[in-house]
């Protein structure tokens, strides 16, 4: 049948499914759906790390595989340095901008070393907002709470705790760097709510949220004159001897040399791992999100934390193919609209946690409720036109501009009809662990961002990675400049990689790959 067809059934449900109420689920139902469906709790995509600090935990075989992997430097590499710089900051999206920027504020040398170009970013791709506890309504300690209910209660609480105090502040700091956050009429900031929120909290700028942040940031570092190299991806990491991070080795993207680059603190800021596409999946995350700042880190002895655990965005688009994987913004379930199978049904709360809504749907599909294209994929409908029908015509122009121009590309009018959807990889959850100032484990290598583990628990909620890598970038920049005040410049070695090398050969070798891998395979020429 054309996809056509299909969604004629949920024109011909919408004014019934307009009158249900659907409950949150309790506790226990929502634990048993998770472990049956949620791609976390499928055993076959899981084997045991085998070395380094992690060695015998359980994480999926692609994140196995890249902390095992070997290194492309030979162990004697010369390490004359190119580059002698205070603080070097590996990434150019929000996290890696907002740690250059603290930095310099502190007075340090920073270099921004970045794979792609400044701003290429999952930070750039976030559209439904950043979540800050600002209204008379709310509270920090209801974000706090809310976030610990999300994440199931295993987030780090002293990172969260953190992280919702130094919100407001860094939303006053975005504001006045001229971040246009959306206003209500009388001019006041406008917050919407997000799921598994009990307070709308989220700062949006329509849904070019984190677009509009990356604009304002990538024209700061460029009018502070922070040093940047563009198209040079770090590969390895460099120490004392005695442990301490003493820098960092790149590769000119180019030209394929490798730089080297003395620093008193290295920020690793490199983003997630969509790109890796653990279990197939396809991703929301661009092209450079492939774990690159964890096999590092890793490599080097730093501990990681949760990392068999990611979030699997409910709303990826489905069709039309080439728009598979992209994301749907959990906006619109915020707004109102609905979830549908195949039959017509709603089957869950749309703003439940985000880890419940997508077991739901794949609970949907793979028990013969879901939706099949010409080309074999599946999903369930996100009834879009429901936005106009209850908030007036244009509501989504107007709302949601991204995702009507994203579909309009491929004469799909979302005002008019549904959008397929599935569950798309979206986030890493867990990552290096870090503490309140994101300094990991390894002394003078500092964290931020996505790359960084704990804060977020089992399940982040929507809009608290934009804070997160505000308030963790700002707080490993800020960081790592006092500290290079007060040190001199380390000698600069590779002593970790023949111990990496030694481990590796003693449980049978580095895993078949060269990490970091730096692109997804389909990017790279034969
Ligand atoms: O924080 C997110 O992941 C987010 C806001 C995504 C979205 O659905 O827009």
């Amino acid at each position: 049948m054309d996809i056509h067809e299909f969604q004629k059934i949920v024109h011909q449900t919408r004014d019934f499914r307009r009158t249900q109420t659907i409950p949150k689920s309790p506790p226990a139902e929502r634990d048993m759906l998770i472990k049956k469906f949620h791609p976390d709790f499928r055993e076959s995509a899981y084997r045991p790390i085998r070395f380094g600090p992690n060695a015998g935990e359980l994480t999926v075989r692609e994140v196995a595989d890249l902390l095992e992997g070997d290194s492309p430097l030979p162990a004697d590499l010369e390490l004359d340095p190119h580059y002698t710089v205070d603080v070097l900051v590996v990434g150019g999206g929000g996290a890696g901008c907002a740690a250059a920027l603290h930095a310099h504020a502190q007075g340090a040398k920073v270099l921004l070393v970045t794979k792609l170009r400044l701003g290429d970013s999952n930070t750039v791709m976030a559209q439904g907002g950043m979540q800050v506890a600002i209204t008379k309504e709310d509270s920090p300690v209801q974000h706090f709470l809310d976030t610990m209910k999300g994440g199931h209660m295993k987030n780090d609480p002293q990172l969260l705790k953190v992280m919702v105090e130094e919100g407001p502040s860094i939303a006053k700091w975005l504001l006045e760097l001229g971040v246009l956050f959306d206003r209500d009429a009388d001019g006041n900031l406008h917050v919407k709510k997000g799921g598994g929120s009990s307070r709308p909290r989220l700062l949006t700028c329509s849904d070019y949220t984190g677009l509009e942040i990356m604009r304002v940031l990538k024209d700061e570092v460029l009018n502070q004159k922070i040093q940047l190299l563009e198209f040079s991806a770090a590969v390895e990491l460099l120490s004392d001897g005695a442990g301490t991070c003493t820098g960092a080795v790149l590769q000119d993207l180019d030209n394929k040399r490798f730089v080297v680059v003395s620093a008193k603190a290295v920020i690793l800021a490199t983003g997630g791992i969509g790109r890796v596409h653990i279990q197939n999946f396809p991703t929301s995350n661009h092209y450079g999100a492939t774990g690159d700042g964890l096999a590092m880190a890793y490599r080097m002895g730093a501990k990681l934390l949760q990392i068999d655990t990611f979030q699997y965005h409910p709303t990826g688009a489905v069709f039309p193919e080439q728009l598979f994987g992209a994301l749907v913004t959990e906006g619109i379930r915020s707004e109102g609209g609905q979830l549908v199978n195949g039959r017509g049904e709603r089957f869950v709360n749309e703003l439940d946690t985000r880890d419940l809504v997508s077991a739901s749907i794949i609970r949907e599909c793979e028990e013969g409720r879901g939706v099949r294209t010409a080309s074999g994929r599946i999903g369930v409908w996100l009834d879009t036109p429901l936005l106009e029908v209850e908030h007036g015509a244009g509501t989504l122009g107007k709302h949601f501009p991204a995702m009507v121009r994203q579909f309009e590309r491929y004469g799909i009018n979302i005002a008019n009809d549904p959008v397929l959807i599935y569950p798309t990889l979206h986030y890493q959850n867990g990552g290096v662990q870090i503490d309140v100032n994101g300094e990991s484990l390894v002394p003078q290598l500092f964290v931020a961002g996505e790359t960084s583990g704990g804060l977020h628990g089992r399940n982040r909620l929507m809009g608290n990675s934009l804070l997160d890598l505000m308030v963790y970038g700002k707080r490993a920049g800020t960081t790592a400049a006092v500290r290079a005040k007060a040190m001199n410049h380390g000698k600069l070695t590779l002593a970790h990689l023949p111990r990496f090398r030694e481990e590796a050969r003693k449980h049978g070798g580095p895993a078949n790959i060269t990490s970091p891998i730096l692109f997804p395979a389909y990017t790279k020429k034969e």
